[in-house]
This record gives structure tokens, sequence and C-alpha cells, in this order.
């Protein structure tokens, strides 16, 4: 079946906008789609860091230029796990990505109850605060409902697990886009630091101060070589792959396996995270209905 059908078909069926009160239920099996990737070939390529507004929610996108990267980390990579390897080289399409997470704010123009709760008392709700607290499914419903609103034109995805990393590491290959160094992460990400420290004394944490305990407003630090805010820190971000062992060769477009009984993978560390968890290479895993204070997302664009 054609992609395009799939789409029409889930659309049609899912098209009504999460109600605030109540679990929904879903009963079909997302791991029946294969996500394409890259743009229509009668598309003429976009100029990297070409951005494009999302006119609904006003999310900004930035242009991903394709290209061939190491994916993983090297065994001498400080903080490292043992699925981060093998090292291998993955190729990519370009694609179109949103410079910063997705906040309360344009979620709540698909879902106006959405809720992303609060931290020990201290609200995760602020308008620029990334959504947080939304399963897999969740975001993936409202990727779907974003991409009904634009009637074919463009299609709204999750990032695959390889697609993240590419643009995480915005062409670097050290353990964070800015070097290797985890004590000059205050200038570039809301990880946890010494200001979270001072509230939760037995946290392993930054040797530095980002100043912010819990979510911080998105677009606060620095962005990285691809002009994107917090893809590492603040909160950690759903991904369409599920989790699963790296290949040993070269890959072009890897989506992932095609099922996973560890769930779907999350990405970037979060604002609660020590070092080791701070890293382009770092690879975590959720079940799809997992919510949580410190999961959020970004999405792409194709098309
Ligand atoms: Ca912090
Ligand atoms: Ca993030």
């Amino acid at each position: 079946m054609k992609i395009e059908a799939i789409l029409l078909i889930l659309i049609l069926v899912f098209a009504a906008p999460a109600g605030a009160e109540g679990e929904k239920v879903l009963d079909f099996d997302w791991a029946d789609l294969d996500r394409p990737c890259g743009v229509r070939n009668d598309q003429e390529e976009p100029a990297p860091g070409e951005v494009w507004i999302e006119p609904i929610t006003g999310m900004e996108f930035v242009w991903i230029p394709g290209g061939c990267f190491m994916q993983g980390t090297p065994p001498t990579e400080e903080g490292r796990y043992p699925d981060e390897g093998p090292l291998h080289e993955t190729c990519l399409d370009g694609f179109w990505m949103s410079r910063y997470e997705a906040t309360n704010a344009q979620f709540r123009v698909y879902d106006p109850g959405h809720d992303s709760q609060d931290y020990k008392g201290v609200s995760l709700n602020g308008d620029r605060q990334p959504a947080v607290y939304l399963s897999w499914f969740e975001v993936m419903e409202f990727a779907w409902w974003l991409t009904e609103q634009h009637q074919g034109e463009h299609s709204f995805w999750l990032p695959t697990e390889a697609e993240h990393e590419y643009a995480a590491r915005g062409g670097t290959s050290t353990a964070r886009f800015w070097g290797d160094d985890p004590g000059q992460a205050c200038r570039y990400a809301n990880v946890a630091d010494l200001k979270a420290k001072e509230d939760f004394p037995e946290w392993e944490v930054h040797q530095c101060m980002d100043g912010f305990v819990v979510n911080a407003q998105v677009g606060t630090f620095e962005p990285n070589p691809f002009g994107l805010y917090d893809i590492l820190g603040n909160a950690w971000e759903w991904c369409q792959s599920w989790n699963g062992e790296y290949p040993e060769g070269p890959v072009n477009n890897p989506t992932g396996p095609a099922e996973s009984e560890h769930g779907r993978v999350v990405r970037g560390g979060s604002w609660d995270n020590l070092p080791s968890g701070v890293r382009c290479g770092n690879r975590s895993y959720a079940t799809p209905n997992f919510r949580r204070y410190n999961n959020g997302f970004r999405l792409i664009r194709l098309r």
C-alpha cells in the first residue's frame, strides 16, 4: 500500500483531536507504518539553514542538508554505554526539522487541555516551555493532525533515531556538539547543573551553572551548528524508531528495527540528567505509552 493511502486511512480514523478528559484507546499498530525519508523528487533541495514557518502552530523548521556521518560512539568516549556501538556510517537524505522542542502553546493549538504537569510543585505548563507528559501515541496523533491540516502538501513525523543523532551532531564527532567537556554544557543546554544540586544535593551534575532546575523556555541556550536549540538537554525527545541494535555496516536512511520489546527511542537527555546522559550518541527508549515530566518532542517535515 502506498504511504499516501495509509496516511489517508489513519487521518480518516484518527482525525478527532484529543479530548481533555479521559484516556483514548488506540487499537492499531504503528509498527505497520514505514516512514519515508527525504523530500519529493520533484522539489528543489532547499539551501542549508533555510527556514520555513508552519502557519498553524508557528513552529519554525530549518532545513537539515543530507549527508553521511559516523553514527554511534567510539569505545574511548567517556560515559559511553555498550549499545552505542559499533560505530557505523549512516547516510541520510535532507529533512526539515523543528528548530525548537514543541512548546506547550504549540501543542495546545491541537489540544487546548494539554497539561504538562509539574515537577515537585514547579509548573511545567509555561507557554514556551516544552510540551511534556505526552506519550509517543499522543505525539504521533499530533503529527497526523498537523499533516491533515496541510492536506497532503506536507507531512510531519518524528525524526528517526539516525536523523536525531545526525541533527544533534551538526557535523561534529565529539561527545557533545560543543566538544567533549560536560563542564561546558551550561552555555548550550539545560542539564542537571549546580543550580539543580542546590535543590537536589544527591544528584550527580555537570560542574557548571545553567540556572534552571526544571524545563527552561525553549531557545534559552546557544544552538548547535545546524541552528537547532536544545537538541541536547531540556526535554528528552521522542523519535520515530523502535530501539534496537545497530547494524554492523554502512546504511542509508535507516528507520530502525521493525519492532522492539524495549519501545521507542528517546534522545538528547534532559534537565535532570548527569553528563553521561547528555551526549549526541546516547541512546534511550521508553514504551510508547510512557509519559513523563522530562519527555517531549520535536517534529520533522517531509515533502
Ligand atoms: Ca539545569
Ligand atoms: Ca531536548
